[in-house]
């Protein structure tokens, strides 16, 4: 029994080293310590040994299984090491390749502007309305005083979706619908997109946007828009900034008045900026006309009000010296990444 003990080791000793896998190690424990394994079968054996053998050959037996248990587990240690090694070669990562770059969006120029010009007003106690972009011929032109046969109402200018609806060409007719549903006093802005059917170039562009703004109550007078202009221009372009008001027509307004204001470049000696002329447009405004307020059911004998509009995309290029409009539409991140 001695001899089948020691040659149960010296063989599974042999045998361990040419373990590769986990599986190949458990048929390896069911050969020799399994319930058919070769030490159980040396273990039943014991029975018909003498009292003075037993112990002897009962100690050499548990000898070898300790030695096969450990052999057992130092092989399975080892094996799933290399296992795990294999693993980690494979899946090398190269922790010095560059990462991938997360570009942030920004705020698009005219939105910058939009934001400060509305934040501004909202500051001065004006609302926020909004309208279609897709108007009634009747809102965007008859309402506001601009007769079939005007020259404004142009095939030119004006992109016709049917006979009587239209691409709207200035934010007024958000105005108009607010003047039909809300009683005076009001005191609100209108801003978005407008369209006009203009070839493209630097300075034009068929889509463009207006902020507009509209004040009715009883006893509104021209001083109160002068007054309401002068705080809005002061806070954009600081409190040294003078305006001055031009005679002007607009069909929706009288009297009505182009606004320019000293030059924020050079403060009115003239420079490049405002052509020598110290001076710069910024705006278009006027008395609301009698018309327009009966149009929407208000009485012009009770109520007066004015109102402006502003051109965004000009205010934008002054600020940021944009010399050219298209670059606002194009999307070019070369361009929108600069702000
Ligand atoms: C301008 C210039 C002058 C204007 C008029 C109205 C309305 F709806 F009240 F009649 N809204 N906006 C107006 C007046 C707009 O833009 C250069």
């Amino acid at each position: 029994m001695k001899e089948q003990l020691s040659n149960i080791k010296a063989n599974a000793s042999s045998e361990l080293d040419s373990l590769n896998t986990l599986d190949e190690l458990e048929s390896f424990r069911v050969k020799y310590l399994g319930k058919k394994g070769a030490l159980t079968a040396v273990m039943k054996g014991m029975g018909g040994l003498s009292a003075e053998e037993r112990p002897i050959i009962g100690q050499l037996a548990n000898e070898v299984r300790a030695f096969l248990e450990n052999s057992i587990e130092e092989k399975k240690s080892k094996i799933e090491l290399e296992a795990e090694n294999e693993k980690i070669k494979n899946e090398t990562l190269d922790v010095t390749m560059p990462g991938k770059k997360i570009l942030a969006g920004g705020k698009h120029p005219l939105t910058t502007v939009l934001d400060d010009l509305k934040n501004i007003f909202i500051g001065m106690g004006f609302n926020i309305a909004e309208g279609p972009e897709v108007e009634l011929d009747y809102y965007n032109f008859e309402a506001l005083n601009i007769p079939k046969n005007h020259p404004a109402r142009d095939t030119q200018d004006t992109f016709y979706i049917n006979e009587n609806t239209v691409l709207r060409t200035q934010t007024s007719p958000v105005q108009v619908r607010v003047m039909e549903n809300q009683k005076p006093p009001i005191r609100i802005i209108s801003a978005g997109k407008v369209y006009r059917s203009d070839a493209v170039d630097a300075t034009h562009s068929p889509v463009f946007h207006q902020i507009e703004g509209l004040v009715i109550d009883k006893g509104i007078t021209m001083a109160d828009l002068k007054g309401t202009l002068e705080v809005f221009i002061q806070k954009l372009y600081g409190e040294n900034t003078k305006l001055r008001f031009r005679p002007h027509h607009f069909p929706f307004t009288e009297p009505s008045a182009e606004v320019d204001i000293s030059c924020f470049n050079c403060g009115g000696e003239g420079c490049r900026i405002c052509k020598g002329e110290g001076w710069i447009e910024i705006l278009g405004c006027g008395m609301v006309h009698p018309k327009v307020l009966k149009n929407c059911d208000i009485d012009p004998d009770v109520y007066s009000g004015f109102a402006f509009g502003i051109g965004l995309e000009r205010i934008a290029m002054f600020r940021y010296g944009i010399e050219d409009l298209r670059l606002f539409f194009e999307n070019d991140t070369r361009f929108l990444k600069q702000f």
